[in-house]
């Protein structure tokens, strides 16, 4: 699907309200800023299509929006991933790869709804997903105990969490839906007591940074993308805060023990060797939190898009 010199949709979303630290939604803005579209189109020769502006979504947000089953910012979370399952759709549907910026990782709502849907439709195959992440981000609004949106995007894009057709994500379809057993984790090392019993009954493959210690990470993506089997679409989610705060410090919820930036690399690198990746997130960092460590983490954010859409060393 994805070859360098193709075509590449990029969105910028400024949104933070799936979590409580603001400073998230200028992410996009500084990942612009430190070079990356250019470099996608100078170095990588990409054709791309980016309407140069990061989008806030604030003519959708609601002047009242109070908790809805526990979960803070509902109909913001709600109208803004809504509005962003659109315009990846609109890209993929074309037979475009699409890089979102975020933001938080509430967006992954859009994001995967709309290549899940679009890949649906234009290929007539159900896509696979890697989420890459300290976090399984698959609490329900229930196991929640943060009621932070971006802690559940998986819940609802698997379905393990719906709502009712006329409350906030109602809008989601088994259109936009991603199979359990098409779902792979890499990285996780802080996941709720909720989230472990939903992985274990549901069977969710998942390599934690201990099995990333014991096989090492070239083994774990031989695993990883064995589950998923070849030939098959993948979205690429990776959350920043999957590395090492060593290499990432920058975002709202770092967790020591992570990812060095060459695992990270290296993922990146054996997805887009399968020739597979038709859309790709990079969430979570936060210039604001860290004076000294935000152009760090600003530049693994770039090496990771890099690798991902096929930089390669030789
Ligand atoms: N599991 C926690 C919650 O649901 C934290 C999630 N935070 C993240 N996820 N940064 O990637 O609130
Ligand atoms: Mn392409
Ligand atoms: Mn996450
Ligand atoms: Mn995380």
């Amino acid at each position: 699907f994805l070859k360098n010199g193709t075509d590449l949709g990029i969105v910028a979303v400024g949104f933070s309200g799936g979590q409580c630290k603001a400073g998230v939604d200028a992410a996009p803005m500084a990942l612009i800023e430190s070079g990356l579209a250019d470099q996608l189109k100078d170095d990588l020769e990409y054709n791309i299509h980016f309407d140069n502006k990061v989008h806030s979504y604030t003519e959708l947000l609601p002047s009242s929006d109070p908790d809805h089953r526990g979960m803070k910012k509902p109909r913001a979370v709600s109208a803004v991933t809504q509005a962003l399952s659109q315009q990846v759709y609109d890209h993929a549907k074309e037979g475009r790869c699409v890089l979102t910026l975020g933001g938080d990782h509430s967006i992954a709502i859009g994001t995967i709804s709309g290549t899940a849907k679009a890949i649906r439709e234009r290929l007539g195959r159900d896509m696979a997903v890697i989420w890459v992440d300290a976090h399984a981000d698959i609490n329900t609004p229930e196991t929640s105990d943060s009621g932070n949106i971006h802690g559940m995007p998986v819940a609802f894009l698997t379905g393990l969490a719906s709502d009712k057709p006329d409350a906030p994500f109602g809008w989601l379809k088994d259109e936009h839906r991603v199979s359990v057993k098409k779902l792979v984790y890499i990285g996780l090392r802080d996941v709720d007591r909720g989230e472990k019993k939903i992985l274990r009954e549901h069977g969710i493959k998942a390599f934690s940074m201990h099995d990333i210690d014991r096989h090492g990470i070239g083994k774990v993506m031989d695993m990883a993308l064995g589950w998923i089997g070849s030939d098959t679409p993948i979205h690429l989610s990776f959350d920043i805060d999957a590395l090492d705060p060593r290499f990432a410090p920058s975002t709202g919820t770092a967790v020591r023990g992570g990812l060095t930036l060459r695992e990270g690399d290296f993922i990146a690198e054996c997805v887009h060797e399968t020739g597979s990746l038709v859309a790709l997130d990079l969430v979570e960092v936060n210039p604001s939190l860290e004076e000294a460590g935000a152009a760090e983490t600003v530049r693994s954010g770039v090496s990771i898009v890099r690798c991902a859409l096929g930089d390669t060393l030789l």
